[in-house]
């Protein structure tokens, strides 16, 4: 109904018009050539006021380009602070006490509780670069490391003692993540549960958005599941947990935070295992000659894979994937361990020696991720 009368109305007003048809031309033609003249007065206007404005930057050692980067926050490029520790690097290296790598044994009983109060804190990521992190436990990255055996029950609360809601979010588990990892509020706790029926070594991170910047800032750790069946024996057994930090500032004169746009472009400023770059250079891991030597590795990320290989030997086990259902590879040189994922390796080392262990993506040596397997007491340096 309401559109027939609009028709009917625009009806009505063609059939009133068909009378004046000259007199609408000759306003028509007076329009236009209004429009024009107006058309040509705003081009000048613009271009005078871009010649002001282009002079104006010329002036100030600016050009319109770098106006609009700074507006759209788009400073390519971005500064690295790769490299830059504070002074007297080495002392402070050896000064730092080196996070433990060895794993810890697997709790007794069915039920496995895990209690971890988050908060925001300072760490150390190498010599003298300190980092404002949101850190799993209060002890900075990575969080501790869960070691449990297939068919346990773990019982994971969560205590927010940081500033903004995280979460905790655990690859071992099915469990549906709308409810088991939602988000706890500061000052609150939260707790769930699962059983851990699927061996391997697994992330776990904070799944709170962005999940980016929350791993950036240092949200993550390692679950191991023993097979109920067991593996093959080991006499040293440790947990790598390889990320990658993203440095708004050099952190020497004061704590660095997270620069997003790095973490978007993968610019890295310092890559580590286990949160500090080269400390298991200055702090080797040990073996003696012989002996089995299992590592157990998680890529954390937040983008890095880890290319995990040990100079000077060749792995003798390789769970790729860290699935402990089927048989290791053998004799394996290189094994990529993605980003979100874990493997297992074992290597046995007859002689002495400093075998490094790095991601064989050398641009993240470079940036600190290598440390080294010591094999009996060997005298001298190492080769990486
Ligand atoms: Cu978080």
């Amino acid at each position: 109904m309401t559109t027939y009368q609009a028709s009917d109305r625009y009806a009505a007003r063609k059939t009133h018009g068909g009378g004046g048809g000259v007199g609408y031309m000759i306003l028509a033609v007076f329009l236009g050539l209004a429009v024009a003249i107006l058309a040509i007065v705003s081009v000048v206007l613009v271009k005078e006021a871009d010649d002001a404005r282009d002079e104006a930057a010329i002036a100030a050692g600016t050009t319109d380009q770098s106006a609009h980067q700074a507006e759209s926050n788009v400073s390519l490029p971005l500064q690295s602070f790769a490299g830059t520790t504070g002074e007297n690097a080495e002392e402070l290296a050896l000064a730092h006490e080196a996070t433990s790598a060895v794993l810890p044994p697997v709790p007794a009983g069915e039920l496995v509780k895990v209690h971890m109060t988050l908060k925001d804190m300072v760490v150390e990521i190498a010599p003298g670069v300190r980092y404002n992190t949101w850190a799993f436990d209060g002890h900075g990255a990575p969080g501790p490391v869960v070691h449990v055996r297939e068919g346990q029950m773990v019982e994971m609360t969560l205590t927010n003692g940081g500033a903004i809601p995280h979460s905790i979010d655990f690859h071992a588990a099915r469990i549906a993540p709308n409810i088991a990892f939602k988000d706890v509020a500061p000052g609150e706790s939260f707790t769930f549960r699962f059983r851990a029926n699927d061996p391997g070594v697994y992330m776990y991170h904070c799944g709170t958005k962005p999940v980016l910047a929350h791993i950036a800032n240092g949200m993550y750790g390692a679950i191991i599941v023993q097979p109920k069946e067991g593996m093959p024996a080991a006499d040293n057994e440790y947990v790598l947990v390889g990320s990658e930090w993203y440095l708004n500032g050099d952190g020497v004169s004061e704590p660095a935070s997270l620069d997003m746009n790095k973490a978007r472009t993968r610019l890295a400023d310092w890559v580590t295992f286990n949160g500090y770059a080269n400390q298991y250079v200055t702090h080797p891991l040990t073996a003696d000659p012989g002996e089995t030597t299992r590592f157990w590795v998680v890529a954390a990320g937040p983008t890095n894979n880890v290319n995990f290989h040990v100079v000077g030997t060749i792995f003798d086990r390789a769970w790729v994937n860290s699935d402990l259902k089927s048989p290791p590879q053998r004799g394996v040189q290189t094994v990529v361990v993605p980003a979100g994922g874990g493997a297992v390796f074992d290597v046995k080392v007859d002689d002495v020696g400093l075998y490094p262990f790095v991601s064989h993506a050398f641009a993240d040596v470079d940036l600190g991720q290598v440390g080294l397997l010591k094999v009996g007491n060997p005298k001298g340096g190492s080769t990486h």
